[in-house]
Parts: structure tokens; C-alpha cells; sequence
């Protein structure tokens, strides 16, 4: 196994504020990143904002100022608003930045010295909301599916990325490694769009200054500005210090890129394709995120009924948030976001199922155990079970979060929760105490101490997906500085690592109950 890992997320438009669509991939990257930190790799997290092309443009010229001012106001907004939440990210990209702008031109004149890039006039139906020339399959009824406007008919000059060279190459790669795109779907997607002739052809690199002027020009001729996507998808490679930075080229190895599933052409095709002109392997692994729906919509700018991910933190916390948009939206697959769901999930899983467990374990802790960790008594195969489950649950998780399957993790996790929890109604440490047999003390002490062992690991295993309330727990349960020095999985799978006597702390409620109002 590696012990580098990158993880990347796409580098957002600056054109509206963040919406929960773009919270959702950044707390997917942002999970993947605090796991393999955890697991002791060395981790590189990358965000950022995409400034050129025409949406940017023509933002500017509808407020009448210019790109650089809606460049930098929205792209501090996204900082500003990961930086808000908390998300876990070791820089953030902007594709205006000098360095980034170089690395572009760098790969453009080698490419072009290569021989890839050749000068042609086209003629072709354009989309300004895709910023490229479409194909009969982008468009349904004369508009873009996508952006649901009528394209222009344009006719240019421009140079072209000899792409379609690279298709070969490309089918066979991804026959050969069935995971460098997840989830499955998606990778058969690409190879449906690579068998299809009519679909893809050369890229179209350049525009001309004439009709655009906001990009990074084209060293080998300045009447052109480069194409927004194949300046955009070189952040991936700036970001790490391409070309020669010390560790470039091991973090490159690991490269895990989460998209959501509209810009899958440009990093299943483009890329790769790009990649391999430029003398590089492909990622490790694309990870294609399903859409979020508000009422069966495709949450989006432009469609104006953004959720702001900050008025939802406000509200209901940053960690049950990312925990409902991990836990309900099965990884590739699309969902829809109610208030009503999420506050469903919220009382379901996080207060009923784990807030529960964590208060009944730590209440009677204080009430029968003196506020410590007890010594425990003999165990059973009932402890041995829950001890077992812990282990599998650890693993369970490590296999899950690398195949990017956060929802299946948290399932798990979950039921190792539940599974605790009904441990303890079998064994009721509170009728116990109550009817004071003999050796009562020595039956508790072991069920507390076991359920106290349970929370450890909860703990631990939950950090990457809670990353507010698992040092919280860590805490009550005696061990702040636990994160320090854990590694996943192998000790959140450790039973007896939290000594008795270790004092613990009741604390309030975790995640209290919400109360749903009648509307929803
Ligand atoms: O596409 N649910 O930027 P962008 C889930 N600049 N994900 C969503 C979503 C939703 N409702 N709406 C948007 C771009 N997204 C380019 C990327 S990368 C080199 C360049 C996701 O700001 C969308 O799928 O329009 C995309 O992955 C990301 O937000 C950024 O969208």
C-alpha cells in the first residue's frame, strides 16, 4: 500500500456562491483526507476556484467590472466558507494564480512542440454554459441538456488537442485497471462515449482573443487564450509542485480526484489524454459523485435554489450535515435533499442510536463506576461478540473508505453502535445495579468497561466522518489526545486500550433530538 495519499476536489466556478453541492464532494474529499491521515499516509488535500473562460466573462460584463473582481470575490467566498466549516485542506488553488498560469504554458508548448496540437478551422453549434463546441448527444431539442439554452453557430479558427490519438491507449487502460473510475458505471459511461466515433473528436484548445480574452494565452501565438477545462484540470498538477517540486511525483502516484458526475468527459477523456501527451500516468482513482436534487432539481447556480452550506451549519451543526449528505447519498448515485430527511437522520442515527449510547454509557459510568473506567469483571461470549465486532467493523471501514463507499462505512459504523446499544438492554447494567445480587458490581463494571472500549472505537472510526464530535467523545472518555498518535484501522480494531480507571466525563447531549415541523 502507498503511505502517500492526494486527494482533490473540482476547483469550483467563481460565479455564485458555494451551495450544498459543492459541500457535499469537499466533505467527501475531506473525509478521504482525515482517513489516510489517520491511517499514517502522507496526506495532500487540494480545493481550490476555477477563474477563467467565458461564465466568468460574462458574469463581469453583466455587473460591469471586470473578471479579476468577480474572480477574487467569489473565490474567497469558497475559501472563506471551507475555512468556516472547517474543512481539512492543505492549500487552495486559484487558476489566476502566476505559478499555476506558467505550468499551463510550460504543458502547452510542450505539447504543441510534440506535435500534438494542430491549427484548424471548425465550425460547430457552441454552448456558452459548457464552453465548447456540443455534439448531437449534448444537445436534446436544439438546447444543451445541460445548461438548457440554445447553442450559437460559430465558426473559428482554433488549435486542437489531437486527442482522438489517445483513445486507444485510453479503452485499453480503463479495461485494465476496472477501478481507476468508481463507481463502475461511470467507467462503462466513458467506455460507451470512447466506442461511439460520432461522440468525441480532437479538442478544441484555444479561443480567440477576439471573442475571449479572459485566460491564459497561448505562448506560441497571443491572438489566443487557452480553453477554460484544459487550464482548469492542470490545477491537479500545479497543486503538488509540477514540474519539479520534491514531491510531485509522489503524490502524484496517489492521486484520487472526486468530481460529481457532470464533469466526468472532461476528467475521464480530457485528461487522461492530457496526461499522457504530457509524458505522465493517469490518476489512482476517479471518484464520480451523484447530484444532489432539492425537490427532484438539479441543485445549481444557475438554476438559482442553491442551499447555502453555511445557513445549514448554522442550523443543524457541520457534522450532521456531512453526516447525511455521506450516510444517504449511496456513493455515484443521485439523491434528494429534504430538511425532513436530514432531521429523520439526524434524531434516527445520531441522537437515537449513537447520542444515546454515548449518554447511557457515560451516566452510568459516573452513576455506578465513580465517574472512571471500571476494572472489569469475567467476560462472556456476549462481551468477546461485541469485541469481535469492533474488529470487523474497523476493517470493514478501511475497505470501504478506500473504495470510496463513505455511505457503506458509516453503515457499518452504525451498526456497531446499534449493536452496543443492544448489548446493553440485554444486559440492562441498570436492573442490575437496582436488584444488587450478589457480584452485581463486578457485572456492571464489565458491561460499562465494555461499552466504554465500544465508544473508543466508535470514536476513533468516526473522526474522518465527525470530525467536530469525535475529539468530543475522545475527550469524555478520558483520552483527548487519542487522534495524535491513532492509526486506522488497525487501533480502533484494539479492545482493553482504554485503561480502567481512566475518568470519563457525562457531558450533554451529542447531537440532541430535532422536533420536525408539521410542514415538512
Ligand atoms: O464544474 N450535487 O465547477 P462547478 C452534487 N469548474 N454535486 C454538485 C451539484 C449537486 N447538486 N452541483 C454541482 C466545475 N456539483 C468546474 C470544475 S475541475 C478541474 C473544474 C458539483 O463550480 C459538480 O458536479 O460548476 C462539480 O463536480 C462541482 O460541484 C463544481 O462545480
Amino acid at each position: 500500500m502507498s503511505r502517500a495519499f492526494y486527494v482533490t476536489t473540482p476547483i469550483y466556478y467563481v460565479n455564485a456562491d458555494p451551495h450544498l453541492g459543492h459541500a457535499y464532494g469537499t466533505s467527501l474529499a475531506d473525509t478521504l483526507a482525515r482517513y489516510h491521515r489517520l491511517a499514517g499516509e502522507e496526506t495532500y488535500f487540494l480545493t481550490g476556484s476555477d477563474e477563467h473562460g467565458e461564465k466568468i466573462a460574462e458574469v463581469a460584463a453583466s455587473e460591469g467590472t471586470t473578471p479579476q473582481s468577480v474572480a477574487d470575490r467569489y473565490s474567497n467566498a469558497f475559501r472563506e466558507t471551507w475555512e468556516t466549516i472547517g474543512f481539512s485542506f492543505d492549500q487552495f488553488i486559484r487558476t489566476t494564480d502566476p505559478h499555476h498560469c506558467d505550468v499551463v504554458q510550460t504543458i502547452l508548448q510542450r505539447i504543441y512542440d510534440a506535435g500534438q496540437i494542430e491549427f484548424r478551422e471548425y465550425e460547430g453549434l457552441y454552448c456558452v454554459g459548457c464552453e465548447r463546441f456540443l455534439t448531437e448527444r449534448d444537445m436534446e431539442g436544439g438546447k444543451c441538456r445541460d445548461h438548457e439554452r440554445e447553442p450559437e453557430r460559430q465558426k473559428e479558427s482554433n488549435y486542437f488537442f489531437k486527442m482522438s490519438e489517445h483513445f486507444e491507449w485510453l479503452a485499453e487502460t480503463l479495461e485494465a485497471r476496472p477501478d481507476l473510475i468508481r463507481p463502475e458505471r461511470y467507467r462503462n459511461e466513458v467506455l460507451g462515449m470512447l466506442r461511439d466515433e460520432s461522440g468525441l473528436g480532437d479538442l478544441c484548445i484555444s479561443r480567440p482573443k477576439t471573442r475571449l480574452d479572459w485566460g491564459i494565452e497561448l505562448p506560441f501565438d497571443s491572438n489566443y487564450v487557452c480553453y477554460v477545462w484544459f487550464d482548469a484540470l492542470i490545477n491537479y498538477l500545479t497543486g503538488i509542485g509540477y514540474p519539479d517540486g520534491p514531491n510531485f511525483e509522489k503524490y502524484w502516484a496517489s492521486a484520487e480526484h472526486v468530481i460529481g458526475k457532470d464533469i466526468l468527459k472532461p476528467h475521464a477523456v480530457f485528461w487522461p489524454c492530457m496526461l499522457r501527451a504530457i509524458g505522465l500516468p493517469p490518476y489512482r482513482h476517479l471518484d464520480v459523485t451523484g447530484f444532489w436534487n432539492v425537490e427532484g432539481r438539479k441543485l445549481s447556480k444557475s438554476l438559482g435554489n442553491a442551499v447555502s452550506p453555511l445557513a445549514l451549519k448554522e442550523r443543524f451543526g457541520f457534522d450532521a450535515l456531512r453526516y447525511f449528505l455521506l450516510r444517504d447519498l449511496a456513493f455515484g448515485s443521485d439523491s434528494d435533499f429534504t430538511e425532513a430527511a436530514l432531521v429523520r437522520r439526524i434524531n434516527a442515527d445520531l441522537a437515537n442510536n449513537l447520542g444515546n449510547l454515548v449518554s447511557r454509557t457515560l451516566n452510568m459510568t459516573a452513576r455506578y463506576a465513580g465517574g472512571t473506567v471500571p476494572e472489569p469483571g469475567p467476560t462472556g461470549p456476549d462481551e468477546q461478540a461485541i469485541a469481535q465486532l469492533a474488529a470487523t467493523t474497523a476493517a470493514q471501514v478501511d475497505e470501504s473508505v478506500r473504495r470510496c463507499e463513505p455511505h457503506h462505512a458509516l453503515e457499518c459504523i452504525f451498526a456497531l453502535s446499534d449493536a452496543v446499544n443492544r448489548y446493553l438492554e440485554e444486559q440492562a447494567p441498570w436492573k442490575i445495579a437496582k436488584e444488587q445480587a450478589d457480584g452485581w458490581e463486578k457485572r456492571v463494571a464489565t458491561t460499562l468497561y465494555t461499552s466504554c472500549q465500544a465508544l473508543r472505537s466508535l470514536a476513533l472510526l468516526l473522526a474522518p466522518f465527525l470530525p467536530e464530535t469525535a475529539p468530543v467523545l475522545l475527550e469524555r472518555l478520558g483520552i483527548p489526545d487519542a487522534l495524535e498518535s491513532a492509526r486506522l484501522p488497525d487501533d480502533a480494531a484494539r479492545w482493553d486500550a482504554l485503561a480502567p480507571g481512566t475518568p470519563t466525563q457525562k457531558g450533554a447531549a451529542l447531537f440532541p433530538r430535532i422536533e420536525i415541523e408539521k410542514s415538512n
